[in-house]
């Protein structure tokens, strides 16, 4: 006879088990029997402010963790979620929405009558069928924990997000309890297409004059940055990232050439991957901004695509070779070389140029990010918002054991404040330094609450440049204005922490000498620009755009 446990038990044991330490959510009717679950476990209650913020902070944490859960009521719960969900499905991060719901007793002669319900009971599930890669709704408790694993499966094996909704009758009913979670979550091989694409592709390095490695954030999410390291260093071809891969490779590695988007970034790392005879594109997923927004002219015929399971070069297709064992096997077969990257071009030198605070001196954005390079240091994690918060971020020199995290393709703005939650729960050692326009923290301020309830350490800047500067930069009309607030009350109106209003380069020195004395608390600074300094990247941004 097997041992018996009930639906939601089952759940927090499965969720255990692949390593959800906290969970992000906001309770409500439908839900409450299975928080009371979670309260029970060893896995920690994250309440935030709303829904959606709950779910930006999971998609963060299981950017660091390899998952993330997030746990919301019905209908109202659920559909203010869905933003975030359908972020976490653009960008490949494997969240689990998990979701209550009415009685299955009460939808079969009442359903018309339960609160909460938009159209049809089922309507919920039918819409995250689409921005998900599976959904379940568990209305058979015998059936349920085959239904459970099987979402937790592919969530696992497609690094996307799936929901799982629980009604409210099924958390306490009888089913199998669970054994342990083994699966198997290794990519398929094949042997054959693995030697086959690695002798074309040594075949094609060994004639390049001008090789180049084009890296992106499969490495990261894969947890094999180190493959790609000794490649690197091995082959000494110039490598750039992606604005999402930033912080992956050392930036101090000499043949680091900057991160890519083409005419928007340095000048460097466009003439190292637009100039290459053989480009090896790894791990990347092209996006709008990580060709420049079509500003570049990267040739098919010169590339080694490798992604996560698949290898293309030139028209020929290798399926089930994992990225990790191609790159393992290109690094026994490439020939030691030296790098090439002339150290004049190497974008540390962007560091060069002395920044002398002049107290009295207007901050303009310009000296701003120029400063805000030269606070950050090793074991801070930059969080970005959407906006010019990420080109200037992807702009910057980040010394060794520093990463980014910005949402640089789905671009939700007001992502960042919530996410620097996720962050912190899922590397407590970190200190986020989140940076987040002042449009884009009137979506998601309240969650500074949070970071204070919870004594979290972020150092956020809050640029205030009244309004949408970033659509500013295109075309600028009436609608890029927003309603002034007095954003540095705010941690006194929520409860804690330290808070700056910075508009000169003095006061900019003074906030930051109290963020870096006062490590263990939340350091909030206002930095006020005018609402046309527009910071060099985004400049070249609206010039493309416009
Ligand atoms: C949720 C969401 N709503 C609207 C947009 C469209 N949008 C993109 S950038 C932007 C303005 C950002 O302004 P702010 O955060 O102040 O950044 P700035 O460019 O001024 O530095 C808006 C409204 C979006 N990306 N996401
Ligand atoms: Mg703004």
């Amino acid at each position: 006879m097997n041992k018996r446990t009930t639906v939601g038990g089952y759940l927090v044991k499965r969720l255990e088990q692949i390593g959800v330490s906290h969970i992000f959510g906001v309770p409500g009717d439908y839900v409450l029997k299975f928080f009371d679950l979670l309260e029970e476990s060893s896995i920690d209650v994250i309440g935030t402010c709303n829904e959606l913020n709950a779910g930006y902070a999971a998609d963060a944490y299981a950017r660091f963790k390899g998952v993330g859960a997030v746990c919301v009521t019905y209908g109202v719960g659920a559909f203010s979620l869905f933003n975030a969900i359908a972020g976490a499905y653009a960008e490949y991060v494997p969240v689990i929405a998990i979701c209550g719901g009415p009685k299955l007793s009460l939808r079969k002669d009442h359903e018309g009558l339960l609160h909460h319900i938009a159209g049809y009971a089922t309507l919920q599930e039918e819409i995250y069928e689409k921005i998900t890669v599976s959904t379940t709704l568990l209305s058979d408790a015998e059936k349920a924990p085959a239904e459970i694993d099987r979402v937790i499966n592919e969530c696992l094996l497609f690094r996307r997000p799936v929901f799982i909704e629980i009604p409210a009758d099924i958390v306490q009913a009888q089913c199998d309890a669970p054994g342990v979670w083994d699966p198997d979550m290794s990519i398929p091989l094949d042997d054959k297409a693995l030697k086959e694409a690695v002798k074309e592709a040594l075949s094609m390095i060994k004639k390049a004059k001008r090789p180049a490695v084009y890296a992106g954030a499969a490495f990261t999410k894969l947890g094999i940055e180190d493959e790609l390291l000794r490649f690197l260093k091995r082959s000494g071809f110039d490598v750039s990232s992606t604005m999402s891969s930033k912080g992956m490779i050392p930036e101090n590695l000499p043949n680091f050439a900057g991160t890519y988007s083409s005419k928007l970034l340095s000048c460097t790392s466009r003439h190292v991957i637009e100039d290459a005879d053989v480009l090896l594109v790894l791990g990347v997923i092209f996006t709008d901004f990580n060709v420049g927004l079509f500003t570049s002219s990267l040739v098919q015929e010169k590339m080694i695509y490798a992604h996560v399971k698949s290898v293309r070069i030139k028209n020929h297709y290798y399926e089930n070779v994992p990225l990790g064992l191609f790159v393992h096997e290109l690094t026994r077969g490439v020939l030691e070389g030296n790098c090439r990257l002339n150290e004049k071009n190497h974008p540390s030198h962007i560091l060069d140029a002395a920044y002398k605070p002049r107290p009295g001196a207007r901050l303009t954005s310009k000296r701003f990010w120029m400063r805000l390079n030269r606070f950050i240091e090793k074991g801070q994690i930059v969080v970005a918002d959407a906006g010019s918060a990420t080109l200037e971020s992807a702009a910057m020199h980040l010394p060794e054991g520093v990463s980014m995290l910005a949402q640089d393709f789905y671009l939700s703005i007001g992502y960042s404040l919530p996410a620097s939650i996720g962050v912190k729960f899922a590397k407590p050692e970190s200190r986020p330094v989140v940076i987040i326009g002042d449009g884009a923290f009137q979506m998601t301020c309240q969650e500074l609450s949070t970071i204070i309830r919870n004594d979290q350490n972020p150092v956020i800047f809050l640029i205030n440049n009244e309004g949408y500067q970033i659509e500013r930069v295109i075309y600028d009309n009436v609608y890029n204005d927003i309603q002034s607030w007095q954003y540095h009350k705010l941690p006194e109106i929520f409860g804690g922490g330290l808070s700056f209003r910075v508009g000169t380069e003095g006061e900019l020195e003074e906030a930051l000498n109290a963020a870096r004395e006062n490590r263990d608390e939340m350091v909030f600074i206002e930095v006020c620009l005018g609402r046309f300094d527009y910071p060099p990247t985004l400049e070249k941004l609206g010039r493309t755009l416009r």
